[in-house]
């Protein structure tokens, strides 16, 4: 991992070095040589009065025609670059390729990357409201979820972010979360005891797993397909449309639908680069970032038998929604709700107040 992160160091230095040199994305326009004679016309209705640019989005999940943040990265890349008539770039770096996601999040404060798609997961840690959204069994369901996080609470977190640099242009889904291990069927409580469990790097999902009788150990998401295989930790919980993709079926034989904690994925960019745009750029930009939410939601509904019936053919033994005890994993849940009544209590009972 040593030899990892310090290849991942030079590589995120001599970024930032380009970035300095000029340029409005870490992938400087100028060294970007346009091809000749390529002349791009912006969609009527906009003046096109913004330089050519080339912008770098990054990502967690692997490339993979059923991974979400690919395919809704790429829906977003598509329509930018059609409204503004291919003025503006962007370059998907999949794969954990620029860092895991707290450190990309970071590389938009630094002005070393210019966008994001995340989980919510890291987000607590630049933007503490962020983690009223992290806690299990919040959101009685997706459409609950939607009208959260769309209106005003959802508005609420994107301002807090917008004081520490990061604009956020739309709230898209990672998913429910589900459970893997390489221990046992997890049905109740119990059956977490001695499991040594990946979580994001996220307080609240720390202390939840604590909660249950697991062993939490936070953890980037790029170091846990290395993890789970050499058994430092026995399982994970992500939503299926990471599980799928990432291929976790290879190195995990247990799979529990339980649904227990819903996770938005924020679209992000560095908000100085942001505010670098003219008016109709921001625009499209937010406009983009509503399409490419709304499409990829419905991408991860309409897959969502898919991935299950993939984890059943590759191997997985299957804890299905009827089957995992829910009550008894909503009890064990509400010392986190107590824990935290103070920061969150007052957000929560809005949450739970939108129909
Ligand atoms: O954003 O770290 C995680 O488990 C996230 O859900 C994953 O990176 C997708």
């Amino acid at each position: 991992m040593g030899r990892r992160l310090g290849l991942c160091a030079v590589f995120m230095f001599l970024v930032m070095i380009a970035a300095a040199c000029g340029g409005s994305s870490a992938t400087d326009p100028a060294s970007t040589p346009a091809d000749e004679g390529a002349e791009t016309e912006p969609t009527e209705g906009t003046t096109g009065e913004f330089e050519e640019m080339t912008l770098n989005l990054g990502h967690a999940i692997a490339a993979d025609e059923t991974s979400h943040y690919h395919q809704g990265a790429l829906k977003f890349k598509e329509i930018v670059e059609e409204e503004t008539g291919g003025k503006v770039t962007i370059e998907i770096h999949p794969n954990s390729a620029l860092g895991g996601e707290r450190e990309m999040i970071e590389g938009l404060q630094l002005g070393t990357l210019d966008m994001v798609f995340t989980s919510s997961g890291p987000v607590g840690n630049f933007a503490p409201l962020s983690n009223a959204f992290d806690f299990p069994f919040l959101f009685r369901d997706r459409e609950h979820a939607y009208a959260v996080l769309d209106g005003e609470i959802g508005a609420e977190v994107a301002e807090q972010l917008e004081g520490v640099g990061i604009k956020l242009l739309a709230w898209a889904e990672n998913g429910f979360r589900m459970i893997t291990n390489n221990r046992r069927a997890i049905v109740n409580p119990e059956d977490m005891q001695g499991i040594s469990l990946r979580t994001m790097e996220n307080q609240i999902h720390i202390q939840a797993f604590e909660d249950y009788g697991g062993n939490p150990t936070p953890m980037a998401f790029n170091e846990l397909y290395t993890a789970m295989q050499q058994g430092v930790v026995d399982g994970q919980e992500n939503p299926l449309a990471v599980i799928i993709p990432s291929k976790f079926y290879e190195i995990q034989n247990h799979l529990t639908l339980s649904s227990h904690v819903y996770s938005p994925a924020p679209l992000l960019i560095s908000k100085a680069l942001y505010d670098d745009f003219p008016p109709e750029l921001q625009d499209i930009f937010v406009r983009a970032a509503e399409e490419m939410r709304d499409w990829e939601r419905e991408f991860i509904a309409d897959l969502t038998e898919q991935y299950i019936q993939t984890a059943l053919d590759e191997g997985m033994e299957i804890v299905s929604e009827e089957e995992f005890n829910y009550e008894a994993f909503f009890e064990a849940t509400q010392g986190v709700y107590e824990l935290y009544q103070d920061e969150y209590g007052e957000i929560h009972e809005r949450i739970w107040a939108v129909e």
